[in-house]
């Protein structure tokens, strides 16, 4: 495959980026500021936003259509349950499950935050926000109590793109008592190519 990825640091770009240093694969990045909302970024993906991947010269954009899409097409390593199988149903499950029920929270709150100009913005929403996260989170936490990763109990894809998603929960100060997700993530940052934020 000949990648080009649009990217931007540590943000949900970094779940494309990962993918395709676990899959092995090369690709050219483009990262500079002010990327987003670009002309050159507009004509690739709705919003402008990123990440976007040119993939053999067409676009492809969402974070998690991306690595899905990446693992699907890795050469000779096992990134992501097989297509048609339950397993690749729960992978499905677990990525719809982290980008509506709990990403989508803590994107409000940046939203009101930092993302719309002052004038824009509501602040009625950030404690509501904060425990919605951490409803979703607690269920999350339950399973990986008795879990190491969540789909065919192995390293795949589906942890890359939820995981990216329970790091922000941290970074947000939202996983405390959860102790299921802290082990989780220290997995994952164990792993040498992870790229998320530490911090
Ligand atoms: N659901 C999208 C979210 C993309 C997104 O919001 N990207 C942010 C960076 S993490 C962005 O480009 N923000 C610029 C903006 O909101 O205009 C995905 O996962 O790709």
């Amino acid at each position: 495959m000949d990648i080009t990825l649009y990217e931007s640091g540590a943000s949900r770009s970094a779940r494309c980026r990962w993918t395709l240093l676990e899959a092995g694969i090369s690709f050219e990045s483009v990262a500079r500021p002010n990327l987003a909302r670009s002309d050159e970024v507009k004509a690739l993906r709705p919003l402008g936003k990123l990440p976007v991947a040119i993939i053999d010269g067409r676009a492809l954009f969402e974070s998690a259509a991306i690595c899905t899409y990446i693992a699907d097409h890795a050469p000779g390593i096992d990134l992501i349950a097989k297509p048609g199988s339950w397993a690749r149903g729960q992978h499905d499950q677990w990525t719809s499950f982290a980008l509506t029920e709990m990403e989508a929270w803590l994107w409000n709150t940046a939203v009101n935050t930092f993302v719309l100009p002052e004038e824009q913005r509501v602040d009625a929403g950030f404690e509501q926000n904060a425990m919605m996260y951490g409803r979703s989170a607690s269920g999350l936490n339950d399973v990986l109590l008795g879990q190491d990763f969540l789909v065919e109990n192995r390293f795949t894809v589906t942890d890359i793109i939820v995981g990216w998603t329970v790091n922000w929960g941290r970074r947000q100060g939202l996983l405390d008592g959860l102790s299921g997700l802290q082990a989780y993530l220290e997995r994952l940052f164990e792993r040498p190519l992870c790229p998320f934020a530490k911090d």
